[in-house]
């Protein structure tokens, strides 16, 4: 154990006070770079950052704290950690927390209080933020002993990062961080009651799903962000490639298996692939591996429940039956579990399903043609897609650039990072930062929709400041193109709250105005060549598409 050397704090003996524990405690967690912006009430911690190695980085708004946290912590694998002070700066940083709780992205999350004897007198910059994102959170601490820090810090680590990853909040009165501590030791191990997440999966279980697949003659194998985040990727093309089950994601699994594989039939859903929807609904035994099925996902669970034995891998005992009826729950860590299915599976697909599943890939090739007048987003995707890296991460806003990018874009050793669960516009750019701290050698590119730009752009100074080589597509369609594509198919075309033309900036003076090389492209002969030009350079890039209104997300 190591013990800090004791020193005069305030008249008390101690040898720490509140806020040296936090920073010392993130020390202890390996912790290199913290996301943030400040304020009064978390003033002492910042104070005490200023001895640490820890990097911060300046935001420029809250929410985009957790955002870049969270493109870190998918990056790298660790747990990300954002810091903001109380009142406006913790409920900025809501959005973020749930952006993240939904696509369970480990994050801590760090925030100043108001002294603890004015809680809940609605003093100057108070919120209750443990209050307010209790459901956003997989825990949370309102911290009233400063003793109590190295337990809770050890705790927040070990819960966001196990099970099923989450953010977990620790909210610090400003006295408490300045509260004098005679002792302190930071815990080896957390140690929590009722919480032991199953990592191996049920041997009976697993059995039962053997016996399942070798029955089955038209399965498919359903992955989701689940299989992502269990690092379960070589498990997952080991265990397809062994037992021969064509493949499918949801949006948070893209990237699950080498895309140009024989047997990945891309994204299923809303707006998936036909050939993976298609699949779905003739299969006779779906396997789903650590997808939640939302409604974007799978609109009609009941119905392909009705047709096909399920079996369901999941690490959260929670997530097992909630959205789809199941035949065969496997509680456990997906990549266990598909250790222990890889070992005992063959290749019992029949010949006839694997050519039909073939047949539909073939006969739905990729859409959109290039054009002249505009750049046609879709092709323009597959063109940046072959010229990137193979292990390059791309980053994809929300809207129907989104959708171009989730259709279209090829993941070989690479990621795809997006905002899947709670559909965050702005998640890109501070996303796409976090990643390239994280992966300083990789390709970083963010797509964006225009109306998704201009929420996070106050970013670029932290991009610019940082010196963060990002690059930025806008796919600029002068509208919020995804709504608005449901005005035209639903509400007879009535443009109600969708129009951004006559309102937005020269997106190239204003990258130019920060520092940052940009180029306008007008048509795809332009956007490719410009591209190919971005992804030779060093330093950050805005590449601007003149994309056409009328084009539909799929
Ligand atoms: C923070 C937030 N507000 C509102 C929405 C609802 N929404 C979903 S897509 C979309 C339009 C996105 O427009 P843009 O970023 O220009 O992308 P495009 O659809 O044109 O590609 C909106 C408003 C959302 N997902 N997130």
């Amino acid at each position: 154990m190591f013990v800090y050397p004791k020193k005069q704090h305030k008249g008390v003996f101690a040898v720490a006070t509140g806020a040296e524990i936090m920073v010392k405690c993130l020390e202890k967690e390996n912790v290199r770079r913290i996301f943030g912006y400040p304020g009064a009430a978390i003033c002492p911690f910042y104070d005490c950052l200023s001895a640490s190695a820890i990097k911060h980085i300046l935001v420029r708004e809250e929410q985009n704290a957790a955002h870049m946290a969270s493109g870190y912590a998918r990056s790298c694998g660790k747990v990300g950690v954002c810091v903001v002070t109380s009142g406006p700066g913790a409920t900025n940083l809501i959005t973020g927390i749930a952006t993240a709780y939904m696509d369970s992205i480990p994050l801590v999350v760090i925030t100043g209080q108001v002294n603890s004897w004015l809680l809940g007198r609605d003093v100057f910059q108070e919120a209750d933020i443990t209050g307010a994102c209790e459901s956003f959170t997989k825990h949370s601490y309102l911290v009233k002993d400063a003793a109590d820090l190295p337990r809770i810090f050890k705790e927040a680590f070990h819960i966001a990062s196990t099970g099923r990853p989450g953010p977990v909040l620790i909210d610090v009165p400003t006295d408490v961080q300045n509260q004098p501590v005679a002792t302190w030791q930071y815990p080896e191990k957390a140690n929590i009651r009722g919480y032991k997440p199953r990592t191996q999966g049920h041997a009976l279980q697993v059995k039962k799903a053997l016996a399942a697949i070798a029955e089955a003659e038209r399965p498919i194998i359903c992955c989701g962000g689940g299989v992502v985040l269990a690092n379960a990727r070589d498990e997952m093309t080991a265990f397809a490639k062994k037992s021969g089950i064509p493949v499918c994601a949801t949006m948070m699994g893209i990237g699950v298996i080498p895309m140009d594989s024989d047997l990945y039939l891309g994204m299923i859903g809303m707006h998936g692939r036909e050939s993976a929807n298609l699949t779905m609904q003739q299969a006779d035994l779906v396997l789903l591996c650590g997808a939640r099925v939302g409604d974007r996902a799978v609109s009609a669970p009941q119905q392909i429940a009705e047709k096909a034995r399920i079996i369901h891998i999941d690490v959260d005992p929670a997530e097992i039956g909630k959205n789809m009826p199941v035949d065969i729950p496997i509680v456990g860590d997906v990549r266990q579990v598909l250790k222990s299915l890889t070992e005992g599976v063959t290749d019992t697909v029949p010949e006839a399903w694997k050519q039909k599943v073939l047949d539909y890939k073939n006969q739905f090739p990729p859409r959109g043609e290039p054009r002249e007048d505009f750049v046609e987003p879709r092709v323009f995707i597959r063109d940046l897609s072959a010229m990137m890296e193979d292990n390059a991460i791309l980053v994809a806003d929300v809207g129907q650039n989104q959708i171009w990018a989730a259709r279209n874009f090829n993941v070989k050793e690479g990621r795809f990072l997006t905002s899947g669960g709670l559909g965050t516009m702005g998640y890109a750019i501070p996303a796409a930062v976090g990643a390239k701290m994280a992966k300083p050698h990789r390709q970083v590119v963010a797509v964006c929709g225009d109306g998704s730009f201009q929420m996070a752009m106050c970013e670029l100074g932290t991009l610019v400041q940082t010196g963060t080589d990002i690059k930025i597509i806008i796919m600029q369609n002068g509208t919020l193109g995804m709504v608005k594509e449901f005005q035209d198919k639903l509400y007879k075309g009535r443009y109600i709250g969708t129009i951004l033309k006559g309102g937005e900036p020269d997106f190239v003076k204003l990258a130019e105005s920060y520092g940052i090389r940009a180029s306008f492209a007008k048509n795809n002969a332009a956007a490719k060549e410009q591209a190919a030009q971005m992804l030779q350079q060093d330093g950050p890039y805005i590449l601007v598409c003149r994309v056409d209104p009328a084009t539909p997300s799929i």
